[in-house]
C-alpha cells in the first residue's frame, strides 16, 4: 500500500489512519509542480493528493480512501458497526471533507478562482469567516466528547488536519475550547506524531 502526499496537506488524515492500522505501508511526497504532469495525472486525472494504491487499486478522494482503509481493517473500528452510527460518521466525514476542507480550498486556492488581487483577498477573508462558522459547529459537536462522533473514527484525523490549516492561516479559534482540547489530544497521539515526523512536520 502506498500513499502519495504533500506535507501537511489533506493526505495527512490518511497517513494518520495508516499509522493507526499499524501495517507496513509506503509514502511518496509529490512536489506541487509534479501534480499536473502526465505521470501523476495518470494516477489522478484531477492532479491532486491523496492517492492511495493498494495492489491494482488506485484510489483518490480522501473520504473514499478513509472509508476503504476503515473497511479493510475493521479491527480498528474506525467505522462503527450499526448503519445508524456509520451514517452519523459519514455525516461528519462529509462535513469535514465537503464543507471545511472545501472552504480552505477557497482560502489557499484563491488565485485559481479570480485574477484580481483585491478580489483574491476578499475571497480569502470570506473563506476564513466561513471556516470559523464551520469550526464553531464542530466545536459544539465535540462538547463532552474526546472524538467527533463519540468514538475514534476516520473523521478525527481529518478534522485534526484541517485544524492545523486553521492555525497556519491564523484563524481565530479562541473560545472553541472543545476543538482546542481535541487538537491537543490528537497532538499527543502516537500515530499522529509518527505521521507528522514522517512528513517532516514536527
Ligand atoms: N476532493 C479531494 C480534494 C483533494 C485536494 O484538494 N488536495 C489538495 C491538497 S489538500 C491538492 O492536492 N491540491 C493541489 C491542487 O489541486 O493543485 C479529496 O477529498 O481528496
Amino acid at each position: 500500500m502506498k500513499l502519495y502526499y504533500m506535507p501537511g496537506a489533506c493526505p495527512l488524515a490518511t497517513h494518520i489512519v495508516l499509522e493507526w492500522i499499524g501495517q507496513p505501508y509506503e509514502i511518496e511526497a509529490v512536489a506541487r509542480e509534479k501534480l499536473k504532469q502526465p505521470e501523476f495525472l495518470a494516477l489522478n486525472p484531477v492532479g491532486s493528493v491523496p492517492v492511495l494504491t493498494d495492489g491494482d487499486l488506485v484510489l483518490t478522494q480522501s473520504a473514499a480512501i478513509l472509508e476503504y482503509l476503515a473497511e479493510k481493517h475493521p479491527e480498528t473500528k474506525l467505522l462503527p458497526d450499526t448503519i445508524e452510527a456509520r451514517a452519523e460518521t459519514r455525516r461528519w466525514l462529509g462535513f469535514v471533507n465537503a464543507d471545511l476542507h472545501k472552504t480552505f480550498g477557497v482560502v489557499f486556492g484563491k488565485a485559481s478562482f479570480v485574477s484580481d488581487t483585491s478580489c483574491q483577498e476578499q475571497l480569502a477573508a470570506g473563506g476564513k469567516a466561513k471556516a470559523a462558522q464551520l469550526f464553531a459547529i464542530i466545536d459544539k459537536q465535540l462538547e463532552g466528547k474526546e472524538w467527533v462522533t463519540g468514538s475514534r473514527s476516520v473523521v478525527d484525523p481529518y478534522l485534526y488536519t484541517v485544524t492545523r490549516w486553521a492555525h497556519a492561516v491564523k484563524l481565530d479559534l479562541s473560545g472553541l475550547r472543545n476543538l482546542h482540547a481535541f487538537f491537543e489530544h490528537m497532538n499527543a497521539d502516537a500515530g499522529v506524531q509518527a505521521a507528522l515526523k514522517a512528513q517532516g512536520l514536527e
